[in-house]
């Protein structure tokens, strides 16, 4: 399943792979159909225009087609690229996600060198260049259209909500002046796919936690220039109403511990956001780069700074859980798993939900590491390790 997250919640490494995956893109020329030139030109110019912005159907469901378009493209590329979307609040007065904002940056190999995030190219066809958007664009709040969005996520009925949204979403277009603020151009600017992936996220929730009936004009939609695989039709909307369907989801929130201040940070303050409460399902994920030499037991209590290697687990309400971390000891460096990346997930919801509530300013998690042998705890071995807390 992919995993569509907010772009400010990228690794560094993630992050690089979308900056690669765009640039790849880029290079394509127009006559592929899996450029950037190509498929950016499908919304607006070079005619015709396919996007729907239609009040009356089809605007949520083709612009959630389009997106896979794009995602598939870059997949191409880079493999594991999901889009990522750009929630308008999530960097309260900064304008702009961060790593869109500037025209250059230090590459992998640690050259300076074009941002493919802060600017598109332009399609010869539609024009050639390149996109613009107006010069404070950096500074320039959306805050105000992420309240409306979220509070218009609790109306009842699919008309009323789908034509706010989409007037939010025509807002945040028009903020930009330059490419941005024209349907003819807008898919040439990057950050179009981050403003949409964020709109199809709302739409997902929406869907998710409301779903009112959607109207035959929705489903019955048709999605030009989608073709429904080895027929003569196009997809209609009625194929992109579950994002499951599609084999993706949204991490609608994330909290990322650098890598490196772990050992130090095994007491992780986390402030709550709305989403603790609204969060179906709160998860710890741990990801390991390579396997460790040691094997590790990560024991998690919510709320109990003071819990050791000594406390007790049964009967115990502040105790999560715990992950296990399987080391490789001194087969290291001569086996396959070796270099292998572990993925390990700790659902915490049930002891959050329990513990936590709208007084609390934060929830503590206190991370204790057990070693399978009797040795210390290596804190060398939490260098390679990431965690993150994604709420669904
Ligand atoms: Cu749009």
């Amino acid at each position: 399943m992919r995993v569509r997250k907010n772009i400010e919640c990228l690794s560094t490494s993630e992050l690089h792979d979308l900056r690669e995956a765009f640039a790849g893109i880029y290079s394509l020329p127009e006559s592929n159909p899996k450029s950037f030139a190509k498929i950016a030109g499908l919304h607006g110019l070079p005619s015709p225009s396919y996007c729907n912005h239609s009040g009356t159907g089809g605007f949520l469901s083709w612009h959630r087609a389009y997106l896979l378009e794009l995602e598939n493209a870059l997949r191409e590329i880079k493999c594991d690229v999901t889009l990522p979307f750009w929630d308008y609040n999530s960097t309260a007065n900064k304008g702009i996600p961060e790593p869109c904002k500037s025209p250059t940056y230090v590459n992998r190999s640690g050259a300076t060198v074009d941002n493919p995030l802060y600017k598109g190219p332009i399609a010869p066809s539609a024009g050639g260049g390149f996109t613009t958007r107006r010069a404070d664009i950096n500074t320039v709040s959306f805050e105000d259209l992420a309240i409306s969005a979220n509070s218009n996520q609790s109306t009842p009925t699919f008309n009323s909500y789908a034509g706010t949204l989409n007037g939010i979403h025509g807002t945040v277009h028009i903020r930009f002046s330059g490419s941005m603020s024209s349907v003819s151009t807008a898919a040439f600017d990057p950050i179009f796919f981050f403003h949409h992936a964020n709109v199809d996220r709302l739409w997902a929730n929406w869907q998710a936690s409301i779903g009112g009936a959607t109207p035959s004009s929705e489903l019955n939609s048709i999605l030009q220039p989608f073709p429904k695989p080895y027929t003569n039709s196009w997809h209609a909307g009625i194929d992109f109403q579950n994002v499951s369907d599609w084999d993706y989801r949204y991490q609608n929130w994330c909290f990322i511990i650098p890598p490196f201040i772990w050992p130090e940070m095994r007491l992780l303050r986390i402030p709550i956001d709305p989403w603790v409460f609204e969060a179906k399902r709160i998860k710890l994920v741990l990801t390991s780069k390579s396997m460790l030499m040691q094997s590790l037991e990560i024991r998690v209590f919510v709320n109990d700074p003071k819990a050791n290697s000594e406390t007790k687990l049964i009967g115990n309400e502040n105790f999560a859980g715990s992950f296990g971390l399987f080391g490789m000891g001194k087969a290291h460096g001569h086996s396959i798993h070796g270099d292998s990346p572990q993925k390990l997930t700790l659902d915490i919801s049930n002891t959050v939900h329990k513990l936590v509530n709208k007084r609390n300013k934060e929830i503590t998690l206190n991370l204790v590491p057990i070693t399978s042998s009797l040795k210390p705890f290596d804190p060398k071995n939490a260098e390679h390790m990431d965690i993150e807390i994604e709420a669904i």
